[in-house]
């Protein structure tokens, strides 16, 4: 069975989801349930449609576009990735997964396939922390990691919470009515970009991921003394923006010193109030990424920042408040569907290798779920999470005729 992929097709899709932004092209920007993202929702659901595919949209909106099989009754294969995207992003995070899916899906059609057990395509709310600060919002809820209640309770920097946003974007439904039960799937496999340099350093067409780095999200309040810059001397300050810079600092040296070349520490949110040149900052706010392949060495980094928080903010007199927003485990891929991938790259002759996300994805969550892994694509230097973020219409016909031969595989039976 000749699997042709339509390249064409396909970056063409991938450039005009990119034109729907809330930044200025070529910056993607989509956070979840924005004006953008809810447009980018529409595009994407128009190219299932046109697919043939049934659409459904749960209570808290993932979408779900299933190719039905000859038998029902069989526990279904999924594929998926998300849509939306930080800012200041890229165009092919999370997009080649779910329109090199849909594309995929066109390929076995056009091929005259036809699957036993049902295809499904999983596009997922928020699967970027930007909106709420919790990533992977949907596959938590439909993996049943994250109660509905603390969902209902996410609220956004402008006090705004899921209810509002799941009214924007017209989601019907209760938050309980999300998670799916185990038997659900039979197996889901995510198309990514790498979000790394190795598989261009090595000059490798595929990655098979077989674990999936443990994140975790520490959010810090800080409230010290404000005043007058020109006023108030350097012995009586309680300056809350140094003790912000401090605890960022202490992040960077628990990441470097945990003995695990793995640890990564990112103080990615950093604000101080008033914000103003000759005020004295007297409130900070910290959210804090950080990550390993080993839980044991993310946790013991993770106790170091927080006990530098608590000396720092004791020297300077500056009141504190911690909260560990999520501290998850890595996710362990399915070996055999490891090796069914790594057959189908040998037998196409396709260049690959096993290796390590370093990136969460919804496959974190979906491990939990069903057996789970992920097929990886090179991309330009390792850049992503930036608008230069590039793979060749080349690169990712690859990624699409593996993930195309793996549905095929998994579903002929
Ligand atoms: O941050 C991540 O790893 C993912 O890109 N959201
Ligand atoms: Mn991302
Ligand atoms: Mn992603």
């Amino acid at each position: 069975m000749k699997i042709a992929i339509n390249k064409n097709r396909l970056q063409s899709e991938i450039d005009e989801l990119a034109l729907i932004t809330e930044a200025a092209p070529p910056v993607v920007t989509r956070v979840l349930f924005s004006e953008a993202d809810l447009r980018g929702r529409a595009f994407v659901k128009n190219l299932c449609r046109e697919a043939g595919l049934n659409l459904r949209e749960d209570a808290v909106g993932n979408i779900f576009a299933r190719w039905e099989g000859l038998d029902k009754n069989f526990p279904v294969v999924a594929t998926g990735s998300h849509i939306d995207a930080i800012p200041n992003a890229g165009k092919y995070d999370g997009v080649v997964g779910v329109l090199g899916a849909i594309e995929a899906i066109c390929a076995l059609q056009q091929s005259g396939f036809q699957p036993q057990r049902s295809i499904e395509l999983i596009i997922f709310t928020a699967e970027e922390p930007t909106r709420f600060g919790l990533g992977c919002l949907g596959s938590r809820l439909l993996g049943g990691v994250l109660s509905p209640e603390k969902a209902a309770a996410l609220s956004d920097r402008d006090g705004k919470n899921l209810e509002f946003w799941r009214g924007q974007a017209g989601c019907v439904g209760e938050l309980n009515s999300v998670w799916l039960p185990k038997n659900t799937y039979a197996a889901f496999v995510e198309l990514h970009i790498e979000q790394g340099p190795i598989l261009e350093r090595e000059n490798l067409d595929i990655g098979i991921v077989e674990k999936i780095a443990a994140p975790s999200t520490l959010r810090i309040w800080l409230t010290g003394v404000g005043g007058h810059a020109g006023a108030v001397l350097m012995p009586e300050r309680h300056d809350a923006g140094l003790a912000a810079a401090e605890i960022s600092l202490a992040v960077e040296q628990a990441a470097k010193n945990s003995g695990s070349p793995d640890t990564v520490g990112t103080t990615g949110i950093f604000r101080i109030e008033p914000g103003a040149v000759n005020s004295v900052p007297c409130q900070a706010y910290l959210e804090i990424d950080l990550r390993d392949t080993l839980v044991q060495t993310r946790d013991e980094a993770l106790a170091q920042i927080e006990k530098a928080a608590v000396e720092i903010c004791q020297r300077r007199g500056v009141e504190l408040k911690m909260e560990r927003l999520n501290v998850d485990p890595p996710a362990i891929c399915d070996a055999a569907l490891v090796e069914t991938i790594s057959e189908i790259c040998t037998a196409q002759k396709i260049s690959s290798k096993r290796m390590i996300s370093r990136a969460y994805h919804d496959s974190l969550f979906m491990a939990q779920v069903c057996p789970t892994t992920m097929i990886f694509i090179p991309c330009f230097k390792g850049y992503s999470h930036r608008p230069d973020e590039f793979s060749s219409p080349e690169q990712i016909e690859k990624g699409v005729q593996v993930l195309a031969e793996t549905l095929a595989a998994l579903t002929s039976h």
